[in-house]
């Protein structure tokens, strides 16, 4: 049993999940455009992980006994102006994310709700791991910078990712 101010909560969250899920199938479509697999692949399985996330939402929700209510995505960048331009997007959204999270578990400790609070903690887990992984990468990226060669070493090895459900 959870509040109904939670469960409204839960729900925006979910819609953030699914819209993670779009910028980086975007970001995969973009890669795919601009010819770099290996960074079209990393995005793809970033959006099959942001749809697990979603999913996790969905089914804490409707185990609560509440509604799942979902609604409109707000459509993503279609465009962006380089590899590094898609990587310092998508940590910009993982922090916007994980201060998302971090106000539901604030929320969860305000109603005494220990369920959701304790559903919570492997979303704070995640966001760390996600933040680091990006923080890496990005940190290639800038060593690269405009070196052919060097991009095409970092396309090469975020050709390897694969989704681990
Ligand atoms: Fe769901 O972790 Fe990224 O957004």
């Amino acid at each position: 049993m959870i509040s109904k101010k939670m469960a409204e909560a839960l729900n925006e969250q979910l819609n953030k999940e699914l819209f993670s899920a779009y910028l980086y199938l975007s970001m995969s479509a973009y890669s795919e455009h601009i010819g770099l697999k290996g960074f079209a692949n990393w995005f793809y399985v970033q959006y099959q992980e942001e749809m697990t996330h979603a999913m996790k939402f969905y089914k804490y929700i409707l185990d609560q006994g509440e509604q799942v209510k979902l609604k409109a995505i707000e459509q993503p960048d279609q465009e962006f102006e380089s590899p590094l331009d898609m990587f310092e997007k998508t940590l910009e959204h993982e922090k916007f994310i994980t201060k998302s999270i971090n106000d539901l578990v604030d929320l969860a400790i305000q109603e005494k709700d220990y369920a959701t609070h304790t559903f919570l903690q492997w979303f704070v887990t995640e966001q760390v791991e996600e933040e680091a992984s990006v923080n890496e990468i990005l940190d290639q990226l800038k060593l690269v910078q405009n070196s052919g060669n060097g991009l095409f070493m970092v396309d090469k090895e975020l050709g390897s990712r694969t989704f681990q459900p």
